[in-house]
């Protein structure tokens, strides 16, 4: 089974390398954001409160993120394996998807990570702003300050995964097709 840790900060490629990456290797995408955004666009509770953080460029109690990414495993128990998209994105959301996976006799493959640096990052989501809309996309304030909340919770997810000598980091300035094939080499050494 591959399951796949995508990670980077907020508009390094993740959502963009994963569709690739699910198209190749036939595995399951589950990206915390979408699933935010899907429960933001029906209206229900959990959505009405995580658009408030969301939308201050905050992340989601662990909690939230970990139960939808309990759910999906559950509902998906045949699968090829996984790509976990934003997702974790604190230590304790690493430790428990550890929990969830040895469960299910089952475990992290590796985790890639994209390197882009701020700039690079805040001109990518500005640009996704202006199309999408997406109101997390369309302030720079806010973007700056899911990029400061990315250093002090995100960041230290590496460091988890590289005790365990999971972690690989790539360029992620480039091209769309040179980014996948750097991330296709690393699973290809899996
Ligand atoms: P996400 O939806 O995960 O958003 P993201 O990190 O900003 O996006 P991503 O990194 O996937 O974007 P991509 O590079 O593909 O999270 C949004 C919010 O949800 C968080 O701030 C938080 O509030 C909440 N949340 C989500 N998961 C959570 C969790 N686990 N715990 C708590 N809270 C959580 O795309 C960026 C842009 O760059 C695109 O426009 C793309 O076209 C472009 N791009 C991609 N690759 C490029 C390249 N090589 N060159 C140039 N442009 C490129």
């Amino acid at each position: 089974m591959l399951n796949l840790v995508l990670f980077g900060p907020p508009g390094a490629g993740k959502g963009t390398q994963s569709q690739k990456l699910i198209e190749k290797y036939g595995l399951i995408h589950l990206s915390t954001g979408d699933l935010l955004r899907g429960e933001i666009s029906q209206g229900t509770a959990l959505g009405l409160e995580a658009k408030k953080l969301m939308d201050e460029g905050k992340l989601v109690p662990d909690e939230v993120v970990i139960g939808m990414i309990s759910n999906k495993l559950d509902t998906n128990k045949g699968a090829k394996g996984f790509i976990f998209d934003g997702f974790p994105r604190t230590v304790a959301q690493a430790e428990a998807l550890d929990s969830l996976l040895t469960s299910k006799g089952s475990a992290i493959s590796g985790m890639i990570a994209l390197e882009v640096n701020d700039d690079e990052l805040e001109h990518r989501l500005l640009l996704r702003g202006k199309e999408s809309g997406r109101p997390d996309d369309a302030n720079p304030e806010v973007i700056r300050k899911r990029i400061v909340e990315y250093n002090n919770k995100t960041a230290p997810v590496a460091d988890f995964y590289k005790k365990q000598n999971k972690f690989k980091s790539i360029n992620g300035i480039g091209s769309i097709n040179e980014i996948f094939d750097a991330i296709t080499n690393v699973i290809a050494a899996y």
